[in-house]
């Protein structure tokens, strides 16, 4: 697997973006390239105070909550209904939440910054994580990560996650 990855990407990790002679790896710099070539899309809001914020809170998920994705570890084939949640994972689920509702106080919603943006890219494995181990949520943050989970692009991930022949063991080991 590793030698099929460092085919398609130097990093031997994904994601790898590949836009025809552009070959793009590490999260960000997709998202930064994206949003220079789709400019309409506005994947980073418009106006600089918005900007900011969103390069802040998706910088925090790209550089940050090491033990809440070691300890729920992202994975669209299973659900549990009562998962032990590791106890150093739970300062980031806690922080995830304040983001969440800081964005959606401040912009209005329904998505973090109003309309779809790199952010809601960055935090969507988090929502498919929530739904996984069953993460109780309030019911602004619920509707939240339902609408990203429900997003057709969402579910393409999904339907070709569920595809997947193999079980990954040790995917399914609680801390
Ligand atoms: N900082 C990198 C991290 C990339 C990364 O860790 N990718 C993981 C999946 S999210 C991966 O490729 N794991 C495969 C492996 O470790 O073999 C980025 O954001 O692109």
């Amino acid at each position: 697997m590793r030698q099929e990855l460092l085919l398609l990407s130097s990093s031997v990790l994904v994601p790898r973006l590949t836009h025809h002679n552009v070959t793009v790896w590490d999260t960000l710099a997709i998202a930064e390239y994206l949003a220079e070539i789709v400019p309409e899309a506005n994947l980073l809001p418009i106006d600089i105070r918005g900007r900011a914020h969103c390069r802040a809170v998706s910088g925090e998920m790209h550089s940050g909550f090491h033990n809440l994705r070691s300890a729920l570890p992202m994975n669209l084939k299973s659900t549990h209904e009562a998962f032990n949640i590791f106890t150093g994972a739970k300062p980031g689920i806690e922080r995830i939440k304040t983001i969440w509702t800081e964005c959606l106080e401040s912009y209005g919603g329904p998505y973090l910054f109003g309309t779809p943006s790199v952010a809601d890219a960055m935090y969507a494995p988090v929502c498919t994580r929530f739904h996984t181990y069953s993460i109780a949520l309030e019911p602004k943050l619920a509707a939240y990560c339902k609408r990203v989970l429900e997003w057709p692009l969402m579910q393409e991930w999904k339907a070709a996650a569920l595809a997947e022949p193999e079980e990954l063991l040790e995917l399914e080991v609680e801390f």
